[in-house]
């Protein structure tokens, strides 16, 4: 038997794993060292009363007969009602909004709904899912190193160009990743930027894959929290989102996925319908358990836990931000995403993120990894005990 040929071109090893394998080869060389990680974007606080609760209820439930539940493919549509009603203001029909197990994972699925030959533009850098997924379905053509996938258009998101991309660039009928807040740069886009967007989607037969996980840490008012706030977005746009970050469900996993009706595929068939089969036929729905505790997170007590928990984050990233500001460093974002984009001119991510480790035992994420206009820049992930990270900035103080 021989492998998928996609897996021929998948560049080997993924971003994080490799992180943790050279943090890992570090700290047993020197066992004595505390390493601090500000590098993957992984929760570390504990649950808040309310969305603990509703897990833990439905937990006990499962113990009794009238409580007990078993699939619930399509989702809770109390959930599914209470995330239209929580996050877009009711605008949206239960059956527009999937309920998945994360937002990697209906990443990961969303492309089966256009096939290996769509055209694919990703910002650069990106979230490393985006592309491949996309290599994963044959859309990516072969690695090639510092480069990237030669049948993907890598479109630079740079602080020269407001990091928003060159859309000259993108085929008409591509499909279009677009993260904001962003990860790994941190930076928001501006409502007039995804009205372009928007716009550009709508007048060249471009479908945008939004992805919102890092929604809930915008604080100014003016940014948009979700695509759907520009008009004509309902005819050019998925938005993808997650409890992981807001909720600190990284580990309990839930997310969903906003298809509208009137998104539809040359032609006019109906893309939420497609999705709908998709999902049917190769996913069989999120935990009972992590549904119940996503509706809590949704009543006004939880929603409060959610602020709460963002606000806390918020709390670390300001402070990495005016440490490494201090010392001269360029950064953006950790204003409105927990995530810093610092700039070191004339090297290389993975020299700065060796040396990061080395001499100040704190584990980064280089840009590199992210895509090639990541190269010079590490990020700095603001996931992480508040003691931690203080401890992290007085090193890099010195
Ligand atoms: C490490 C833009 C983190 N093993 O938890 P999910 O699946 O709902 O959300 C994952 C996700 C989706 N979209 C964006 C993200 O940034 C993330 C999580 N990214 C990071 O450090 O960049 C965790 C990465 C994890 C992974 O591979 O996703």
């Amino acid at each position: 038997m021989k492998p998928n040929p996609c897996l021929e071109n998948i560049a080997p090893g993924y971003l994080f794993p490799e992180i943790a394998k050279r943090r890992n080869a570090y700290q047993a060389a020197h066992p004595d060292v505390r390493v601090i990680s500000l590098g993957v974007g992984n929760t570390t606080e504990p649950l808040f009363g309310t969305i603990a609760d509703g897990l833990v209820r439905e937990a006990k439930a499962l113990a009794t007969a009238d409580g007990y539940s078993g699939y619930q493919d399509e989702g809770r549509e109390d959930l599914r009602k209470g995330i239209s009603a929580a996050f877009y203001g009711g605008k949206f029909d239960a059956d527009e909004i999937f309920i998945s197990d994360g937002a990697k994972c209906d990443v990961g699925r969303l492309q089966l709904l256009f096939g290996r030959d769509v055209p694919v533009a990703v910002q650069d850098p990106a979230y490393p899912v985006y592309v491949d997924g996309s290599v994963l379905i044959g859309a990516g053509g072969a690695y090639v190193d510092g480069q990237g996938y030669a049948g993907i258009t890598y479109l630079p998101c740079t602080p020269e160009g407001d990091f928003f991309p060159d859309l000259t660039k993108v085929r008409p009928g591509s499909l279009l990743y677009i993260c904001s807040p962003n990860n790994p740069t941190g930076y928001v886009m501006t409502r007039a930027q995804l009205e372009t967007l928007v716009s550009f989607a709508n007048h060249n037969g471009c479908i945008i894959l939004f992805d919102a996980a890092y929604a809930e840490f915008i604080r100014d008012a003016a940014l948009p929290k979700t695509i759907f706030d520009i008009a004509g977005a309902e005819t050019c746009a998925i938005e993808i989102n997650s409890f992981s970050k807001p909720a600190g469900f990284t580990g309990v996993r839930l997310g969903w996925t906003v298809v509208p009706f009137g998104l539809a595929y040359d032609g006019g068939g109906s893309v939420n319908k497609a999705w709908s089969r998709v999902t049917a036929t190769i996913f069989n729905g999120a935990s009972n358990v992590a549904q119940a505790g996503g509706l809590a997170a949704l009543s006004p007590e939880g929603l409060k836990e959610i602020r709460a928990l963002t606000d806390y984050y918020l709390e670390n990233a300001k402070r990495i931000k005016q440490t490494l500001e201090a010392r001269g460093i360029w950064t953006i974002g950790g204003d409105n995403s927990p995530y810093i984009w610092a700039r070191f001119p004339g090297r290389t991510s993975w020299d700065v993120f060796d040396e990061l480790l080395n001499e100040y035992h704190i584990v980064t994420t280089p840009g590199s990894g992210f895509g090639p206009a990541g190269e010079s820049f590490v990020r700095f992930s603001a996931f992480g005990h508040h003691a931690d990270v203080e401890e992290a900035c007085a090193r890099l103080a010195k």
